[in-house]
């Protein structure tokens, strides 16, 4: 007899997710119980940062991943992460252990009362099979929901008194099954879109997450090329689908309604690709689009595409859309975009600063001189924005990840996860002094698994981004604005992880370098000088 537990292991051995990302509890015990040998659990020590690493794995991989979390309050930590996940469509299958059948209605403890309820609605579906030989085809069902466009995460209940029982025959069929999707856009379709593109005076082209995500940022750039189309990311950026030093490139719209249409001024078409029209965050109110210019999105959501307040959209495989229009479009006689001029370098003395600290423009100075030209970087501090985009040059696919949801307790271990999937690339996490206690215990993992991610902790002493907003919003008095009394050092060897701080450019320089040579991990805390825009 083939029970369900074996079932389920062959399912997701087939499907490729033989790594588990999970925080046990008693619910889960019998489906962990003699793991298969071919498969690998990581623990993570709170299931935010267990849900964190698998949405790093994931988006470096492409692929699902597999994520094993305690029922009710073991979801309820995850939550976050669950949103990063579902912004960044990325195919997290998430199990969860619910109390026997028997002992669900009458809410013995660690009962997921109404389990498929909590994780809505950031998951594209949420399944607590009725009978325990519906298992195994709803984890299978999970997988392909997970996995077709938009992809995005998904959640399963399971009581724990399922795992024994006999799967029945019908199961058999389930772990070879293949689910693809397709979704080309027919040829009038395109030629609609040449056509306007061709015809435009002065075009320009946007790009979203879901083009480096597609791997389609080379494709990218020969369409921005064949039609000189300056190259702007879409708001809110989560991936970097461009070279950032491409004549083209043009750096990260603003995300206000009028900051975003200022900026576009003079445009007459706007071409939309793998985005949201648009991930909006700060509210400044206007016209959604410049005088005078069309819209055209292409994505392959049709949530993204339905919801968008202005223009026309194509819903269709972002990678083979791109490959499409890049066949079909002329080459162009307009004029190249020409490129922008690069940062002066920022100041340095040779020791540190006066105030012992570095400003935030050497800080990405260093780190563009010192790390590999295919390093990833994982973001997750405010107030570095301007200064990462301008000053870091990544030009190769999946060199960046954001928390898509600006959920905080993505970067710590989004860096765990992505160093995890990344044998070739090192994966260096710019963490702020705020941000990294949201998942500061993926420290423990990447010890004691040995994934060298780098973690540079930016310690400005304060929640910088909210100090810029406050000021913004005319709210000059907010409590809880400041962070004093942190040591990062002394929290990274309570979780076994090697770390020195950084107050000069020297010493930044020296200890990164020592962290790219190591096989282990590392922490490196930077005082940062003042906080800019506050
Ligand atoms: N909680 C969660 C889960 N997500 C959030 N986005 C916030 C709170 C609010 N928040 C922001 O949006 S930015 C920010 C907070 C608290 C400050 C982050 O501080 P930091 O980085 O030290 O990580 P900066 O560079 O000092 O802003
Ligand atoms: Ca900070």
């Amino acid at each position: 007899m083939a029970t369900v537990r074996d079932v389920t292991y062959d399912i997701l051995r087939q499907n490729g997710l033989t790594t588990i990302f999970g925080n046990p509890g008693s619910n889960e015990l019998p489906f962990l119980d003699r793991m298969p040998a071919d498969f690998r659990y990581i623990l993570g020590l709170q299931e935010a940062v267990v849900a964190g690493m698998a949405d790093g794995y994931s988006l470096v991989t492409g692929e699902p991943v597999f994520v094993n979390l305690h029922s009710a309050a073991g979801t309820g930590n995850a939550m976050g992460a669950i949103a990063n996940a579902w912004y960044s469509h990325s195919p997290l299958v998430i199990s969860a252990g619910q109390q026997a059948r028997s002992l669900v209605g009458p809410e013995a403890m660690l009962s997921n009362v109404d389990a498929t309820q909590l994780p809505r609605p950031l998951v594209k579906v949420s399944l607590e099979p009725s009978l325990a030989t519906d298992v195994p085809r709803a984890i299978s069902q999970a997988i392909h929901t997970a996995t077709a466009a938009p992809r995005g995460p998904v959640y399963v209940s399971i009581p724990w008194d399922d795992w024994a029982e006999d799967a029945g025959e019908s199961s058999a069929f389930l772990a070879s099954r293949v689910v693809v999707t397709a979704g080309a856009p027919s040829a009038q379709q395109l030629a609609d879109i040449v056509s306007r593109v061709e015809a435009s005076a002065n075009p320009v082209l946007i790009l979203g997450a879901d083009v480096d995500a597609a791997g389609a940022g080379a494709l990218a750039v020969q369409l921005a090329e064949r039609q000189r189309m300056p190259v702007w990311v879409a708001p809110s950026a989560s991936r970097c689908p461009f070279p950032t030093r491409h004549p083209c490139f043009r750096g990260v719209l603003p995300s206000s309604i009028a900051g975003l249409s200022g900026r576009l001024a003079g445009h007459d078409l706007i071409l939309v690709i793998g985005a949201p029209v648009f991930r909006y965050h700060q509210f400044q109110p206007g016209r959604y689009l410049p005088s005078g210019a069309e819209l055209i999105q292409i994505t392959s959501d049709a949530g993204e595409a339905a919801r968008a307040p202005m223009g026309d959209a194509l819903i269709a495989d972002v990678g083979f859309a791109l490959q499409a229009l890049v066949s079909s479009v002329s080459v162009s006689s307009r004029e190249m975009p020409l490129a922008r001029a690069l940062p002066a370098p920022a100041a340095v003395s040779a020791s540190a600063s006066a105030d012992g600290a570095l400003s935030l423009e050497a800080l990405f100075d260093v780190v563009n001189e010192v790390a590999p030209e295919d390093a990833i970087y994982v973001r997750e501090a405010t107030t570095t924005n301007e200064a990462f985009w301008d000053r870091i040059e990544m030009k190769h696919p999946g060199s960046y990840l954001f928390p898509a949801a600006g959920g905080l307790g993505f970067g710590m271990p989004a860096t765990v996860g992505a160093q995890l999937a990344s044998a070739h690339r090192r994966v260096i996490g710019i963490i702020g002094d705020g941000s990294a206690n949201y998942g500061i215990t993926a420290l423990w993992t990447a010890a004691q698994y040995r994934i060298p991610a780098i973690f540079l902790i930016v310690k400005n002493g304060t929640y910088g981004g909210l100090r810029s907003f406050a000021k913004q919003l005319g709210a000059d008095d907010i409590p809880g604005m400041d962070l004093p009394g942190l040591d990062f050092c002394a929290l990274a060897s309570g979780y076994g992880v090697r770390s020195s701080v950084a107050d000069s450019a020297a010493a930044l320089r020296e200890s990164l370098a020592a962290a790219l040579a190591a096989d282990t991990p590392t922490l490196i805390e930077i005082p940062i000088r003042s906080t800019p825009a506050s």
